[in-house]
């Protein structure tokens, strides 16, 4: 019976078997019919077909003892979409396909279940009875318990049959494809209105998104999954979104996009803006999402949740896949590449010139910096994280119980950067103070971008140097604007790669120049090669910051603004980002927040003669053990 021009029922379930790998098929017959084996030869599919003449039992009826495999049986009258058949070949265990949304039919195969089994199947007449269609993933352990109550069952050929028997011996577990299509044929009417349905399905849109540029065999095969269900729409996440995910995209949005689109099958390739699916799936209404299986119960559950909650509004269904451990293994490798110096180095220069405003935070040791590359949290579905850690020289002396005085030296601040490097993949921007000797930067400079740190910000203060927030309550000395400039021309001959960044940080604030010096010295930096300029001020109010920005802009709309608001901590980073800034640093609020804490602790016990008191401020001792686990 044909579906289509190019297909009938028969066709289109033996190429369904064909691709799903079967090699070896039995076609039961009522009689030998020349026609039906001159068409399925005629059909050319690489697998072997015999035929069998099931009334004769004494013939070579199936003999499931030389059956040394699983069996699918599938009935010849019966047209499903893919989906369907990809269930019962994939399912784990012998079963039945049912439906139990479907409106019970007449003459309809149903069956009961008891116990998530199937223990009766008849023709319409059970109560509590779900509708089922003769198609049986039957396990090679069950086959011989089938088969004996297949033969009772043909040889009664009873309409109104109870065959209890075969579903007590062996365990047939319903399958229950829902709403997927499956329809029995039996007349020409229901042929056409089946072609019809089939058609629609075919034309369901199927969603999935991928963040990478990277495709192998495991997107593949989810892509091969969604062509199976109807027609795939990849979301590809943005630029902005990958990085906003922790990714670095390695080729162009427009790159990747082709990537996917030349994969046969795809019927779109789409930009997703953010992590949440939700734009898109409010505008094509997918039938099906399909979603990685390992989101659902990490920390991007809210996205899950959020999908299903739509889909929900329309009848969408959410498929979970898992991708072979392989492809995991691979993935992780590179996730892990974005530690290495050249991976990790370039990332700072693309973040900020990709998202316009990025943020970093403070880190002075491994912990801390597991704090900068794993905190995250979800704000309306839309996924926030860190950007990149700041190592302060304010926060690696207070936590080596030093004044902030360039005392602990660069050796001392390079392990501080190893240290964080070995448990992080993020962005570093280093605080490199004054710089030092312009003779000695060149040096720092090779190190660190050796190292793979991104940026370092040098301060213009020559002598003695006092941490910033202290202003002119103490003796300063401002470099002059010729000596810093040949500074940071050094430091940018010295650097190798483009990626290296040079911030210079103008003190013209903090020590009371006024505004016209910081802006003289900011263009005069930036002539000299700077790739960023810091303002930094230690007034509790944003407007003298908020002042230099505007007049910087007014006349350089393209070197990227650092700004660190520890004093005018009340702006948020949409009013930075609007004002023209490119890098929030959170300079020492990590460390500021720990101070206070330990000293508290440290405090009650000496009060209390024990620990008991503290214990409520303190992490369970059972998670202290487990925050850091071992990899193997
Ligand atoms: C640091 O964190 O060490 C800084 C920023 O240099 S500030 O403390 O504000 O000077
Ligand atoms: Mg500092």
């Amino acid at each position: 019976m044909k579906i289509s021009n190019n297909e009938t029922i028969l066709s289109r379930q033996l190429n369904m078997i064909c691709n799903a790998g079967i090699s070896e098929i039995i076609i039961l017959l009522r009689s030998y019919n020349n026609v039906i084996l001159r068409y399925c030869n005629s059909l050319n599919l690489p697998i072997k077909i015999s035929f069998v003449n099931y009334l004769d039992i004494n013939c070579n009826f199936i003999k499931y003892e030389q059956l040394d495999c699983d069996i699918l049986i599938v009935q010849s009258d019966l047209i499903f979409e893919y989906a369907v058949f990809d269930a019962v070949v994939n399912n784990k265990e012998s079963c039945m396909v049912v439906s139990s949304t479907l409106p019970l039919a007449d003459n309809d195969t149903v069956v009961t279940i008891q116990n998530g089994l199937i223990t009766k199947l008849g023709n319409n007449f059970l109560t509590k009875a779900v509708t089922a269609y003769p198609m049986y993933k039957i396990l090679k352990k069950d086959c011989k318990a089938w088969f004996d109550n297949l033969t009772d069952l043909y040889k009664n050929e009873s309409t109104d049959y109870q065959v209890e028997k075969v579903f007590t011996n062996c365990q047939i577990h319903p399958l229950d494809i829902k709403n997927q299509f499956c329809r029995k044929i039996n007349n020409i009417e229901n042929l056409v209105i089946a072609s019809y349905k089939l058609k629609q399905t075919e034309n369901r849109i199927v969603y999935m998104c991928f963040s990478t540029d990277i495709v192998h065999n495991g997107h593949i095969s989810i892509i091969k999954r969604a062509m199976r269900l109807g027609k795939p729409i990849i979301g590809l996440l943005s630029d902005k979104a990958m990085i906003n995910n922790g990714q670095t995209p390695l080729v162009s949005f427009y790159d990747r996009k082709s990537l996917f689109e030349n994969i046969g099958g795809v019927y779109k390739v789409i930009e997703q803006k953010t992590i949440s699916f939700k734009e898109n799936i409010e505008k094509y209404k997918p039938s099906y999402v399909l979603f990685d299986s390992s989101w659902n119960n990490a920390s991007q559950k809210p996205i899950c949740n959020e999908v299903l909650s739509i889909i929900a509004k329309y009848g969408g269904q959410i498929i979970f896949y898992s991708l072979d451990e392989k492809y995991k293994k691979l993935e992780q490798n590179i996730c892990s590449n974005l530690s290495l110096p050249d991976v990790r180095r370039v990332r700072l220069r693309k973040a900020i010139s990709t998202k316009g405003l990025i943020n970093a935070i403070e880190a002075h040791d491994g912990l801390t910096g597991l704090i900068a590359e794993n905190t995250l949290i979800y704000e309306n579905c839309k996924l926030r994280q860190f950007d990149a850690m700041w190592i302060s020289s304010l926060c690696d002396s207070t936590i080596k119980g030093k004044p902030d005085i360039e005392i602990v030296d660069l050796t001392s601040r390079f392990r501080t950067i190893d240290e964080i490097m070995d448990v992080t993949t993020k962005p570093i921007i280093f605080d490199g103070e004054t710089g030092g000797l312009t003779e000695h930067f060149v040096y720092t400079v090779k190190t660190l971008e050796r190292m793979g740190v991104s940026m370092v910000i040098i301060e213009d203060k020559s002598g003695f140097k006092r941490n910033s927030l202290f202003g002119a309550d103490v003796q300063q000395t401002q470099a002059s604007i010729s000596e810093f400039c040949r500074k940071i021309e050094f430091g940018k001959k010295a650097q190798s790669t483009g990626d290296f960044m040079i911030c210079a940080r103008i003190e013209s604030l903090i020590l009371e120049r006024g505004m016209d010096d910081a802006l003289k010295r900011a263009f005069a930096y930036v002539d000299a090669g700077a790739d960023s300029i810091m303002i930094h001020s230690r007034q509790n109010k944003p407007c003298e910051i908020f002042e230099f920005v505007d007049r910087f802009r007014f006349k350089n709309n393209i070197t990227p603004i650092v700004v660190v608001p520890t004093s005018f901590s009340e702006v948020t980073e949409e009013e930075f980002e609007a004002r023209g800034v490119n890098v929030v640093i959170y300079a020492n609020q990590l460390t500021r927040a720990s101070f206070p804490a330990m000293q508290n602790v440290a405090k009650m016990i000496l009060k209390y003669h024990r620990a008991k008191e503290c214990d409520d401020v303190c992490m369970p001792f059972k998670d202290i053990i487990k925050l850091i686990e071992n990899e193997i």
